[in-house]
């Protein structure tokens, strides 16, 4: 089984290089792709040079700052053409400790999409101050409400997808680009009828580059939930699902957390 680990980058020279090592370090075969925006600060050659010494490594560069959204996507896009029957996302700055990725793993053997999630008992966030705090709550919360969505961290961009999901989801026709991507990719799922099942991760802040987050991206995903909550007069695509087996219960495997099933 193939797994690819995309990686969107922008100013994060600071991190790739190690984030890319700890992923190739995993006890799972996985590969990377790194997408990065043309960042000032020469992230793109840096992963260039990890690219030429690690044939697991792999390196998508675009003209400029196009947003999260597409670079998931070109990601994606890469990554089945490749035959990943796994795909993962992760931020670059080690808020999202790559020592997650196995259980994520694990946990797509019964779920076709996984969440590495904040919002959930043993799950949280440290470093964060209050306001940042709020503000990702009460995005999760007013997303979850809106939407009616099931997941408990739905703005989490930690995540696996089955390959299945991402060819049936029609990427294209995703309107977000920003943050709110996130929202929109899993309102589809739900509606389409994946499943998903989440870990609980400790959220760390970033310690090392900049923040890209911005007031205007805020509104911008609180228009995307008023878009999408109108979206669901219409009537539901209608998506092949294959079934998975079910999920060992909790108390059978202590280590093995299964939230949410939708
Ligand atoms: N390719 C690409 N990557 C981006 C873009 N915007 C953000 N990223 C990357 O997406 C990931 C998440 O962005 P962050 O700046 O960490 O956003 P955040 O996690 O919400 O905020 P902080 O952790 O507070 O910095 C990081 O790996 C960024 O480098 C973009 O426009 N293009
Ligand atoms: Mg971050």
């Amino acid at each position: 089984m193939k797994i690819c680990v995309i990686v969107p980058t922008y100013n994060e020279r600071e991190n790739i290089t190690d984030l890319v090592q700890q992923i190739l370090a995993l006890p799972i075969d996985a590969h990377v792709i790194v997408v990065d925006d043309n960042s000032p600060d020469g992230t793109g050659e840096v992963v260039d040079g990890l690219a030429e010494s690690h044939n697991r490594v792999g390196v998508i560069h675009r003209s400029g700052k196009l947003g999260l959204g597409t670079a998931y996507l070109a990601g994606f896009k890469k990554g089945l053409s490749e035959g990943a029957d796994r795909l993962i996302t992760m931020d670059a700055d080690f808020s999202h400790n790559p020592s997650y990725i196995p259980q994520l793993v694990d946990l797509a053997n019964y779920y076709h999409i996984t969440i590495g999630s904040r919002y959930v008992p043993q799950g949280g966030v440290v470093n964060w101050g209050v306001q940042r705090r709020f503000l990702s709550w009460g995005a999760n919360a007013f997303a979850r409400t809106i939407l009616g969505l099931k997941a408990n961290d739905c703005t989490a961009g930690f995540r696996c997808y089955h390959r299945e999901v991402l060819l049936s989801i029609e990427l294209d026709q995703i309107f977000s680009n920003g943050y709110s991507f996130l929202v929109e990719m899993i309102f589809k799922c739900q509606r389409a009828g994946f499943t998903v099942g989440e870990i609980p991760i400790i959220f760390a802040n970033r310690e090392r580059g900049k923040s890209k987050i911005s007031h205007r991206e805020i509104y911008k995903a609180m228009y995307t939930v008023m878009r999408l909550a109108f979206s669901r007069l219409k009537r539901r695509p209608h998506v092949q699902v294959s079934s998975l087996p079910d999920a060992p219960s909790q108390s059978d495997d202590p280590n093995q957390f299964v939230i949410s099933q939708l």
